[in-house]
């Protein structure tokens, strides 16, 4: 499997051998859903920031015009370790629980005032606090009451096909069924918030899709990303 002829001339080397590795797994994948639903494929995501460089924690979601078919929901678990929560980036389906497991010795005090999901954990340690339901779709910041420093981001999304950019810059969604999606890419530095999104449309006879995202992010300094000012 090669990347497809017209992206050779313009991407750097490796871009390529990333968007390749890309498609090869999308086509494991596709080999091993051969016998799944009619019209079922694989999508492969590769995102990139303005200079072509592969953009790591993006969070890729496509809805189907047809409707999303329901799918199992799967928790999340977001430590805190080394005054850090780690991940930095979570992406789960409305309606998803996600813990909150404290394996440092200090304790934390979790929260958030984003619209889709305010709450409050005080301080405490280890794994005892309950999990938090995240029922609206949207973005969830997430701060330490304790440590000013310490950020994460909860991207609550309506549709069971999205996955997170790895550090190639590169995603796999599974698609059930051919037909028409939005395909979407959100990432929390994009400049003004942006989530940029393509038309998708997956014929009966592709066992592979690709898409290719650049985004254009804010400069890494340019007014902080506190929790608070991020409401
Ligand atoms: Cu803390």
């Amino acid at each position: 499997m090669t990347a497809p002829a017209a992206f050779r001339p313009v991407l750097p080397t490796m871009m390529a051998s990333a968007l390749a590795n890309a498609l090869a797994f999308a086509v494991a994948g596709a080999l091993l859903m051969a016998s799944g639903g009619a019209g079922a494929a694989v999508l492969a995501v590769q995102v990139q920031d303005a200079a072509g460089k592969p953009l790591p924690d993006v969070v890729a979601y496509a809805e189907a015009e047809a409707g999303n078919a329901p799918r199992a929901l799967k928790p999340g678990t977001i430590e805190q370790r080394g005054l850090q929560f780690r991940p930095l980036v979570t992406v789960v389906q409305t309606g998803s629980l996600i813990s909150f497991p404290n394996n440092d010795k200090v304790r934390h005090h979790v929260y958030s005032f984003s619209a889709p999901h305010k709450f409050d954990q005080k301080l405490y340690s280890g794994v005892a606090a309950a999990p938090q339901l995240f029922d609206k779709a949207g973005l969830v910041v997430l701060g330490c009451n304790i440590h000013d420093k310490m950020l994460a981001y909860v991207k609550v999304v309506d549709t069971p096909y999205y996955a997170k950019t790895d550090s190639a810059g590169a995603a796999r969604i599974d698609l059930p069924a051919a037909g028409k999606y939005t395909l979407k890419a959100w990432h929390y530095a994009a400049v003004g918030g942006a989530t940029a999104e393509q038309a998708l449309t997956v014929k009966a006879s592709d066992a592979v899709a690709t898409a290719v995202f650049k985004l254009a992010l804010k400069p890494p300094s340019a007014d902080g990303d506190a929790p608070a000012s991020d409401l």
